[in-house]
């Protein structure tokens, strides 16, 4: 194929003719000047004090979607696939799957909808949901949940949102310390509730988004209501009633998040929180507008899809709903020959978490792999020159080497999401290196990577659209300012050069007044200052680069969140596995860009010398005793042991050890006067046996 000459030729002619026009490091966050607790402060440079909306007059979301509804009237807002059939698959070991067959979008439009919104508003009440009390919703994403929540905010009813995976124990919890009387669900999660309903005592209506409500149900008997979300919607039709807007610091949400340990904390946000953060993430959306068309599927009870749909539902954009078992032609749900969710909708914006994105990779490369031969070798060609340029190499200006690359290579992957996505907003969890990249340039589309938590309202910091470095989260939003203040203790400081560095504090109006019915927990980590600024200690470590971009680099608390979500707390794992009659000590390190955790463990010299002899090994000196590989064996297998006593998941078991002879002392810097350990020294010390472990 001459393809593959005329790639390798036409940069090398174009690198001869092109100029040096590298550019100078743009500004991207400047000192701020602020209140509360000493620390270096930064804002966003394009502006001087916190956004609290960007819309004149408008401090409610509920204001903000009635503004946008008469302004963009007879243009789509939310659509939803026809579902044209269900089948069930039945692969050759004899497992069945269900596949669907879903036909074209459906379209409501901004007029359309709002109708909706309003008779959903006053079917509510009709239904005889008093508005003082609270209402959950608990669904997947999709078209109704929308209009349930907006149609609560209308009512000035606070929303409860509840993750559609919750456990039975969270949910009974999250709707008794609510007292939540109304429960808008789908079937799925009405069977669900059904089976604790007996330890639901505010709940006394369920209104079902789907129509086939399940016929057995034997909650009935404990005085439930149930009715179907288009009945509650004709109620309001036949028997409308008047909006009772909120205010802005009226509560919008009390968002449940699943905490790291114990039951879920519920967030309590208000309209001015949410505006907020729906306001500074516009400007980091290059241009959006009414010919955006926006892909959700991550579930509504994860603050950056609320957030993004409010902010897509503002500005005129158009909502495709889908799934993340239906979203690509290859997905699991999806029958074989049909289109997934992307290339039905071919959108413009897309929301994501890392697992999703390094899916959406590890799939690509898959497929390249699977082709092998020269379109494999056309791939990493394409890519390796594609990386070079991102890179900032002088490259970086041949804009016809990059269209070139596109059309040869990169159009079919662009495929996958329907080839028209132009920007990926992406949260939750740190994004690796590898991933963005490989995003970046396969979908050729930015990705803005946002940091902010649930009690800043997802507001943070935002990395910029024309940011091309990776492995750092952003300018801080224009609605937040970014504190770093000293962790003594950690050993991080915001004297320390070149970079200041301490734990990350996020102020502005879109901190959220805390969490509900725990004033404790609220004490603990929210503090209002002087100027009457409200802060929220994170407890995670950044360091701010000359730029004014924020890199996380540790957490305050031992406990790491791993790329699939589940949550190792180091000291409870370590304190398990000191159990083991060979350790003298142990650091595991775990982090969210590595699968399993491993551990570094200091060998106890009498008790391993003592094995070895009695199993006749023989050895020199005590560190070559510590490198044999039966030596590693016996201690991982004594680990093992300690961790099934303490009843560990394995995931929190360390999957690699190395050995080290060497005791850990205060002398050498690695453990302090207290004998506990100095994480980040040791992970510094340790580098490259980390390294190792996970590269072997
Ligand atoms: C391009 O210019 C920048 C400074 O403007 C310089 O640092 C860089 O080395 C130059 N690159 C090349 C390839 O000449
Ligand atoms: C909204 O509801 C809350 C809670 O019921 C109430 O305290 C508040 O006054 C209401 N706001 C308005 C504007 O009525
Ligand atoms: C919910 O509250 C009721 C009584 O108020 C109690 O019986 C039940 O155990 C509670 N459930 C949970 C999960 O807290
Ligand atoms: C209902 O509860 C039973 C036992 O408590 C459990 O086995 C079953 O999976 C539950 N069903 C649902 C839909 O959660
Ligand atoms: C609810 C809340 O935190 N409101 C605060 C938002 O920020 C402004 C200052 O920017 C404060 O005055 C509010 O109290």
């Amino acid at each position: 194929m001459s393809a593959y000459i005329v790639g390798i030729l036409v940069p090398l002619i174009v690198t001869l003719i092109i100029r040096n026009n590298s550019k100078k490091e743009k500004q991207r966050g400047v000192p701020a000047d602020v209140g509360g607790e000493p620390g270096v402060a930064i804002r966003n440079h394009r502006v001087t004090s916190p956004v609290t909306t960007a819309w004149e007059g408008v401090t409610t979301l509920a204001e903000l979607f009635e503004l946008a509804c008469k302004q963009y009237r007879d243009r789509y807002l939310l659509g939803t696939r026809k579902l044209i059939s269900r089948e069930v698959e039945i692969t050759e070991d004899g497992r069945s799957f269900e596949k669907l067959h879903l036909g074209e979008y459906e379209w409501l439009t901004y007029g359309k909808t709002f109708e909706a919104v309003c008779n959903f508003a006053s079917g509510l009440s009709k239904f005889g949901h008093v508005k003082e009390e609270r209402a959950a919703i608990f669904a997947d994403t999709r078209e109704e949940w929308f209009i349930a929540l907006q149609g609560c905010f209308r009512r000035n009813i606070t929303v409860v949102t509840i993750y559609a995976s919750l456990g039975e124990e969270a949910l009974c919890h999250s709707l008794n310390e609510t007292e939540v009387t109304t429960v808008i669900c789908g079937h799925k999660e009405l069977r669900k509730l059904v089976n604790i309903s007996g330890q639901l005592d505010t709940v006394k209506r369920v209104i079902c988004m789907d129509d086939d409500i399940p016929s057995e149900t034997p909650s009935i008997a404990h005085g439930w209501t149930i009715t179907s979300f288009a009945d509650v919607e004709r109620l309001g039709r036949e028997n409308p009633i008047d909006a009772d807007l909120p205010l802005s610091s009226d509560v919008a949400v009390i968002m449940y998040t699943s905490g790291s340990t114990g039951l879920p904390k519920g967030v309590m946000m208000t309209h001015g929180n949410v505006l907020a953060t729906v306001s500074g993430v516009m400007t980091i959306v290059p241009n959006i507008g009414e010919n955006d068309i926006y892909l959700a599927y991550l579930p509504m009870a994860h603050i950056l899809e609320l957030v993004a749909e409010n902010l897509i539902a503002a500005v005129g954009s158009a909502i495709g709903y889908g799934s993340p078992l239906t979203l690509t032609d290859t997905s699991n749900k999806i029958k074989k020959g049909t289109k997934g969710d992307a290339t039905e909708l071919m959108p413009t914006l897309m929301a994501a978490v890392p697992a999703i994105l390094d899916r959406v990779r590890d799939g690509v490369l898959k497929k390249v792999n699977a082709k092998g031969g020269l379109s494999k070798k056309l791939f990493h060609l394409a890519y390796t020159r594609r990386l070079h340029a991102i890179e900032g190499s002088w490259l970086g200006a041949c804009g016809l080497e990059k269209a070139l690359w596109n059309f040869l290579v990169f159009k079919k992957v662009r495929a996958i999401l329907g080839g028209r996505i132009r920007f990926i907003l992406s949260g939750g969890a740190p994004l690796s290196s590898d991933t963005q990249r490989f995003i970046n340039i396969c979908l050729g589309a930015p990705i803005g990577q946002g940091y902010g938590l649930t009690e800043t309202c997802a507001g943070g910091t935002f990395s910029d659209f024309d940011d091309t470095s990776v492995g750092r989260v952003g300018p801080p939003l224009p609605c937040s300012y970014i504190k770093l203040i000293d962790w003594p203790e950690g050993g991080y400081l915001t004297g320390d050069s070149p970079m200041a560095r301490g734990e990350i504090v996020i102020g502005g109006p879109n901190v959220t007044v805390g969490y509900f019915k725990n004033e404790e927990k609220t004490r603990e980590t929210y503090k209002v200052d002087e100027r009457g600024m409200r802060w929220f200690y994170t407890g995670d470590i950044g360091r701010f680069h000359p730029d004014g971009c924020l890199e996380i680099i540790d957490r305050k608390k031992d406990i790491v969140k791993l790329p699939h979500g589940e949550y190792v707390s180091l000291g409870k794992v370590e304190a398990a596995l000191l159990g083991s009659p060979y350790v003298d000590n142990i650091m595991l390190h775990a982090d969210p860009f590595h699968p399993f955790a491993v551990a570094l463990v200091v060998a106890s010299h009498p008790a391993l010398e003592e094995w070895a002899s009695r199993q006749g090994i023989p050895y020199s000196d005590f560190p070559e005793l510590c490198m044999k590989q039966e030596t590693v064996k016996e201690v991982h297998a004594s680990l093992l042991k300690e961790a099934k006593k303490a009843r560990l998941e394995k995931f929190e078991f360390p999957a690699k050890i190395k050995l080290l002879s060497d005791p850990w002392t205060p002398e050498s810097g690695l453990v302090t006067a207290a004998l506990k350990l100095k994480r980040e020294v040791i992970r510094k010390a340790f580098a490259e046996e980390l390294n190792k472990l996970y590269a072997s």
